[in-house]
Parts: C-alpha cells; structure tokens; sequence
C-alpha cells in the first residue's frame, strides 16, 4: 500500500468513527453517549462533568451536581476559577461570569 492511499485509508477510518450515524448505545456500557446534529458519539463516562465541554452543545456538562468552591475561588458553570482571575479582563468561565459583573474601567 502506497503512503498516499493508506492515508487516505486513515481518514476514511477517521472520518467514519467521528460521524457515524446516530445509534442508541456505545459499545462499551460504561460510555457517555453524546448525540449532536444527528449525529453520536462516545466519549469515557469521566469526561461527563468534568468542567470541559466535550460535547457539542455542551451536553456532557448540562445536569451536573452544583460545583462546591472554596472561599478563595470563584464558582464558574464550568468549575472554580482563583478569585484572582475575577475582573481581570480574560473569560476564565466559559460564559464569562467572572468578568460579566465588574465595574466598567
Ligand atoms: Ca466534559
Ligand atoms: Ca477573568
């Protein structure tokens, strides 16, 4: 096999695992399904809560238990953030929560 055609056998491969069409289960049990524009995919159960969006829409981080922060942090929809990065004019939180309620300079 020729380097250009097995490239093209791996995109093949890769393009088929990343679209496949929607099915209703992973084939591994323990697996989060995530299902986006028709779409599905399966990523590891610990991905699902775990403050970074894996999935379109953000689906594996939507119905989570609240996210207890210490005193010294800031609570973002996607976990804590240093009280520090409040206000400092970076999004820290997905949603900009930490920069959403300073005052104007
Ligand atoms: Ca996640
Ligand atoms: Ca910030």
């Amino acid at each position: 096999m020729s380097l250009a055609r097995f490239s093209l056998f791996i995109l093949c491969v890769v393009v088929a695992v990343s679209t496949s069409p929607v099915s209703e289960v992973c084939p591994d049990e323990d697996d989060f399904l995530c299902i986006s524009d028709g779409y599905s995919s399966c990523f590891p159960n610990s991905w699902k809560c775990d403050g970074e969006p894996d999935c379109d829409g953000n689906v594996d981080e939507q119905g989570c238990p609240p996210v207890v922060c210490d005193s010294d942090e800031f609570s973002c929809d996607n976990g804590c953030i240093p009280s520090a990065f409040v206000c400092d004019g970076d999004l820290d939180c997905y949603d900009g929560k930490d920069e959403a309620t300073c005052p104007v300079q």
